[in-house]
């Protein structure tokens, strides 16, 4: 029986005179990545009389939920889909298949790239977790669902993690707070602590297959780490998470230091198609 019933996904559908005033932009893709450009598309869609209510409701629905699916996006035009994203943050180029660009393509590949190119479940976690400063928003635009009943999303928000640690007696917060663990990345591993406080928002970073206590840590306090390691990953997997079903016109923001995010399985032969993008902090 999960502790708490899991909200609903948070949406806004983009009203069609947007989406028509959208479609007129069409910048080079090779030129998105730069901040000119990107300086230069937000001078212009600011134009546009509701581009600040939207710029306002993004980011409060991101502060209050960790997310926000914007649905109805014309998700064929990536100068669209670069703006939409600047509501949140700055796309900024990450290593793909075809070197550093600003797409990742998700999708089920023959010969996987990484986990976000098979038709595996990707357990709940954080992007970019054994980085110094994880990327702050990552967005997922839809371009083609999944025909069967795989690829689900699922989304749960740091502080319910919190909250249910707390409902089992808190005593693991603080040694979660602490720099007692060491998240494996592919290049090297980061000693960080799992949950952090910032700006009054409850943070997390979490890949479940890379996280241990970081061997140098004195041993008076391992058995501590430990403990505190195991209960985190039980409430994550005891909590049930917001599942949606992305469209295809869906675009996920995610706050990547305030929620987890996920996927289920699908059929590898499936044409379900992703394109994500990542903003770093500013
Ligand atoms: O396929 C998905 O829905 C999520 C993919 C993902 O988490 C990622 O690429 O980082
Ligand atoms: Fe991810």
């Amino acid at each position: 029986m999960p502790a708490t019933t899991p909200p609903s996904a948070a949406t806004v559908r983009l009203e069609a005179e947007l989406v028509t005033y959208l479609e007129d932009f069409r910048f080079d893709e090779s030129l998105l990545a730069s901040s000119q450009t990107q300086a230069a598309l937000v001078r212009r869609v600011r134009r546009h009389p509701e581009w600040t209510v939207m710029e306002r409701l993004v980011r409060s629905m991101l502060n209050q939920h960790g997310h926000v699916v914007l649905q109805g996006v014309p998700v064929d035009n990536d100068t669209a889909v670069v703006a939409l994203c600047l509501l949140a943050g700055s796309p900024q180029p990450q290593l793909t298949p075809d070197g550093e660009r600003l797409f990742f393509d998700v999708r089920s590949l023959a010969t996987p790239y990484s986990m976000s190119t098979t038709a595996d479940e990707l357990a709940l976690h954080t992007d970019t977790a054994s980085c110094t400063t994880p990327d702050r928003v990552l967005a997922l635009a839809c371009r083609q669902a999944d025909p069967g009943e795989g690829g689900l999303s699922t989304l749960l928000r740091a502080g319910r993690i919190r909250a249910e640690l707390e409902r089992r007696g808190g005593e693991h917060v603080h040694a979660l707070e602490s720099s007692w663990f060491s998240i494996r990345g592919s290049v090297s591993a980061l000693r960080t602590p799992l949950l952090w406080r910032a700006y009054g928002l409850d943070c997390i970073r979490w890949r479940s297959d890379c996280v241990t206590v970081d061997p140098s840590v004195e041993p008076a306090c391992r058995h501590t780490a430990a403990a505190a390691l195991s209960a985190l990953r039980e409430v994550i997997e005891s909590l049930a998470p917001t599942v949606y079903r992305l469209q295809r016109g869906d675009l996920l923001l995610l706050d990547n230091w305030t929620i987890l995010h996920g996927r289920t399985e699908f059929a590898p032969t499936s044409q379900r198609f992703l394109r994500r993008l990542r903003c770093p902090p500013v």
